[in-house]
């Protein structure tokens, strides 16, 4: 038997599900290691450690018989093939970045899970060395570079190159140190003039699936592990500058004070004012700069930003209307003036109605009665999936998140709950393949 028959899986024993995931968690906390963070987990985009995590994951992708490769924008690539070397692939993964002092499984969780999915799933060729994918299609496990956007501000530089997404102006993006997109490429050891060369197109693909811890509170709120993605919320990030002028702290009355940080301040209030009061969208000012940053001057210069978010796009730009309009408000009364560069935007993408159903399927062969509708949860954090969103069909795996805490170096999930995930992800996989006549 092989594991596609029926579309479902056979010839799996139950206890491979946690010895997988078993090896998952061991492996969460071997990645965690890698870090430029003392005590912290940080890993950006084109650093050091995102070269060393490539290389811990593409030696567990040979392990699992993948041939391996370093695509043109730094995404870890490996693949099971179909036994048709022209046929498309099955994308699964998630991103190896983090976000500064993050937790250890947000992004890596996926990236884990698709590999112990291909030990799970794969099937011998005549030669014994040889493991093929038992589908009409190949499987292919995608470690993306940046999802984040933590060092350039700019989220899903890895997945956009693939999705064919790439804009000529990111070159220019420079980190906190003024290195600029362009010249970490080359220190990466990568050249910018190919990275068109990681663009895939819609025929080489049969879609793109993704497991991801919640980042939220809802599955542990319901006492449930799993929830199928239904969408992925749009989201814009800005800077936003603030001019005011400063002054000495003792001797400037507060009638001629235009100080910046209190405009920012306000500006930020004004975020949480607005965006708590619509419906799914989400506003947060993540971070807040004074200059000349000294005790005794009144401050004449304010940057922060803000990240914006929602289930449509057409609310959010409407919210952030809304939101300019208040702020030359609040900056008019004050003074002061400002100005918005917008850093980072990315549509909210709909998860495919065929992938969301086997995902769906693929929990509901977890739970104990057929008749349990699995949970669909909307996802308010960013994923890879809102850029592979425009070259493939996207779905999504949810696991509960403890607390929904993540960002955080607390962010957890159970070694039990990704167990159920893979049983669960494999199933799906096996579920899509059968449509695919496999
Ligand atoms: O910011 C986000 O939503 C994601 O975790 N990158
Ligand atoms: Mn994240
Ligand atoms: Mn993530």
């Amino acid at each position: 038997m092989t594991p596609a028959e029926n579309g479902r899986l056979a010839g799996i024993p139950p206890e491979a599900f946690p010895a997988a995931a078993r090896r998952i968690m061991a492996r969460c906390d071997e990645l965690a290691r890698v870090t430029a963070g003392d005590g912290q987990i940080t890993r950006v985009y084109l650093s050091p450690e995102h070269a060393r995590v490539n290389r811990l994951a593409a030696e567990w992708m040979r392990e699992v018989g993948m041939s391996t490769r370093l695509d043109a924008a730094g995404n870890q690539l490996g693949l099971l093939p179909a036994v048709d070397p022209d046929a498309p692939v099955l994308m699964i993964g998630s991103h190896l970045d983090t976000v500064i002092d993050a937790g250890r499984f947000d992004g890596i969780l996926g990236v884990l899970m698709a590999i112990e999915i291909v030990r799970l799933l794969r099937v011998p060729g005549g030669d014994d060395r040889i493991w093929y994918s038992p589908f009409g299609f190949g499987i292919e496990v995608a470690a993306f570079s940046d999802e984040e956007g933590t060092r350039f501000g700019k989220a899903l530089l890895g997945s956009s190159a693939i999705a064919g997404d790439w804009d000529d102006e990111w070159w220019r993006l420079a980190d906190a140190d003024g290195v600029t997109l362009r010249e970490a490429y080359r220190e990466f050891g990568l050249d910018p003039g190919r990275v068109g060369e990681a663009a895939r197109t819609s025929e080489q693909l049969v879609g793109y699936l993704e497991a991801h811890i919640e980042q939220g509170p809802e599955l542990d709120r319901r006492g449930e592990p799993l929830a199928v993605v239904s969408s992925i919320a749009s989201a814009r990030r800005f800077q936003i500058t603030v001019e005011g002028e400063a002054r000495h702290a003792g001797g400037t009355p507060y009638d001629m004070r235009r100080d910046a940080l209190l405009g920012a301040s306000e500006a930020a209030l004004a975020v949480e004012r607005i965006c708590s009061s619509e419906h799914h969208i989400i506003g947060t000012v993540g971070q807040l700069e004074a200059f000349p940053g000294a005790v005794n001057v009144v401050p004449g210069e304010a940057r922060f930003s803000i990240d914006l978010r929602g289930e449509f796009d057409g609310a959010r730009d409407a919210v952030w209307e809304r939101l300019s309009r208040d702020l030359d408000d609040i900056m008019g009364r004050r003074g002061l003036r400002w100005r918005p560069r917008e850093v980072h935007s990315a549509p909210a993408v709909f998860c495919d109605p065929l992938l969301q159903d086997v995902v769906r399927a693929g929990i509901g062969s977890t739970l104990p009665s057929a008749s349990e509708d699995p949970l669909t949860l909307f996802s308010p954090a960013g994923h890879d999936g809102m850029a592979m969103g425009s070259v493939t069909p996207v779905g999504m795996l949810f696991l509960r998140n403890p607390d929904g805490i993540s960002h955080h170096p607390d962010e957890a999930v159970s070694a039990a709950d990704v167990a159920i995930g893979l049983r669960a992800l494999a199933e799906a996989v096996a579920h899509r393949g059968a449509e695919s006549g496999s």
